[in-house]
């Protein structure tokens, strides 16, 4: 039998790959500042990067001191996690945040380990398992690993949902008619943190005759912390453009090893804000590096590729997305960006387009946040 593999021999092995997928990201010229047209659109030249390699990395989009309001908040949302994913109460006895929530937030995972290769879990997408390093004897036994609801555990995370670059970028990818999908936070402590095996995103339409390579729609990621090639997401460039991809395959053609020739890591600064579409080959390695990421996570789909769905990943499979549901949904945008404009008044607001002439009747208020923001993860996008 293979002797496990320690937390310094897997970090000794990704030091061999990082050097040429550094060299790459620097090289594909789809990373910089966020900017627009003449009329306030995102950039032309920045759209078509995007398209070409299927993700962008915006430099320094979210400012310095919005990052540490949500660190805060992250850091007693971590603080606040319960010791397993039935338990009720944190590891100091108090009850765990979200324990009343329709849908628990928290996952919580074995240290290093990865909870999804190999296994039919949301829809058997991570076809091959990655390596799982040994963690330390004196690590946790559970350890946080995704985390839901962003907007109703957060307000910090709330008014980040409703940041005008951030949605004019939606907006330039799906339309002005954009929908929500879902978000979920991934946290990946230092020498703790799980891997995500390699995997495409969708589910619902690879088959369809409408096919192409925006069907399945995009996900953003907000670094609250550096993204180092150890601990960040990597991407395949351009495999949004493949349809469904054999990953089985492409490890096997790589010996069986997990660090497939050719991908990219998503390098990132705090306050960085990286764009990837969901049909892109991704995945993530364990963290066995010493250093932590926190990367809050929600994507955005075009309306035609939900309307008419069925519900999948999480989503009640009888379940077809109608245009209540997919209103009820769009609605956490509309209090969102009030909740910010409340919050930095000085700011630009964006007008979301569907609720144009609604805005009054989505204050961030009590009232609001009650029928809007309880329990909005119920009518999440998935497909
Ligand atoms: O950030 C990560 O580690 C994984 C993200 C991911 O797989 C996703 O957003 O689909």
């Amino acid at each position: 039998m293979a002797s496990p593999l320690s937390a310094k021999k897997h970090n000794e092995a990704m030091r061999e790959y990082v050097g040429a997928g550094t060299d790459r990201a620097h090289s594909l010229g789809n990373r910089g500042p966020i900017r627009f047209d003449a009329n306030g659109k995102l950039a032309q030249d920045i759209l078509d990067a995007y398209w070409e390699h299927g993700f962008y990395v915006f430099e320094g989009l979210v400012a310095e001191n919005e990052i540490s309001l949500l660190r805060h908040d992250y850091d007693y949302i971590l603080d606040r996690a319960p010791v397993d994913n039935s338990a009720d109460i944190d590891l100091y006895g108090r009850p765990a945040l979200g324990i009343d929530f329709a849908r628990r937030p928290y996952s919580m995972i074995k240290p290093l380990s990865d909870p999804w290769g190999g296994t039919e879990l949301l829809g058997g997408r991570h076809q091959t398992q990655m390596d799982q390093p040994t963690p330390a004897t004196d690590a946790p036994k559970k350890v946080p690993f995704l985390i839901g609801s962003m907007c109703q555990l957060s307000d910090a995370a709330l008014r980040l949902y409703g940041h005008a670059d951030i949605l004019t970028v939606a907006e330039g990818i799906n339309g002005p008619d954009f929908v929500p999908f879902n978000d979920a936070t991934f946290v990946k402590q230092a020498g703790l943190g799980g891997s995500v095996a390699w995997h495409q995103d969708g589910l619902t339409h690879w088959n369809s005759p409408q096919w192409d390579e925006g069907i399945h729609g995009f996900n953003f990621q907000v670094q609250l912390y550096e993204c180092t090639p150890y601990n960040c997401l990597w991407v395949m460039p351009g495999t949004h453009k493949l349809g469904k991809i054999d990953i089985k395959q492409r490890v096997a053609d790589n010996g069986g090893s997990e660090r497939l020739p050719g991908a990219v890591p998503l390098l990132c600064n705090p306050g960085d804000v990286t764009i990837a579409n969901r049909q892109v080959l991704h995945c993530s390695f364990a963290n066995s590096s010493p250093n932590i990421r926190i990367s809050v996570t929600f994507g955005f789909h075009r309306l035609t590729s939900v309307l008419g769905a069925r519900g999948v990943l999480g989503q009640e499979s009888e379940v077809v997305y109608d245009e209540e549901r997919v209103d009820a949904r769009s609605s956490v945008i509309q209090v969102a960006i009030d909740a910010r404009a409340n919050f930095y008044p000085d700011e630009k607001r964006y007008t979301y387009a569907p609720f144009a002439g609604r805005e009054s009747e989505y204050r961030f208020c009590p009232e609001v946040v009650e029928h809007v923001l309880k329990d909005y993860t119920l009518n999440d996008l998935s497909i």
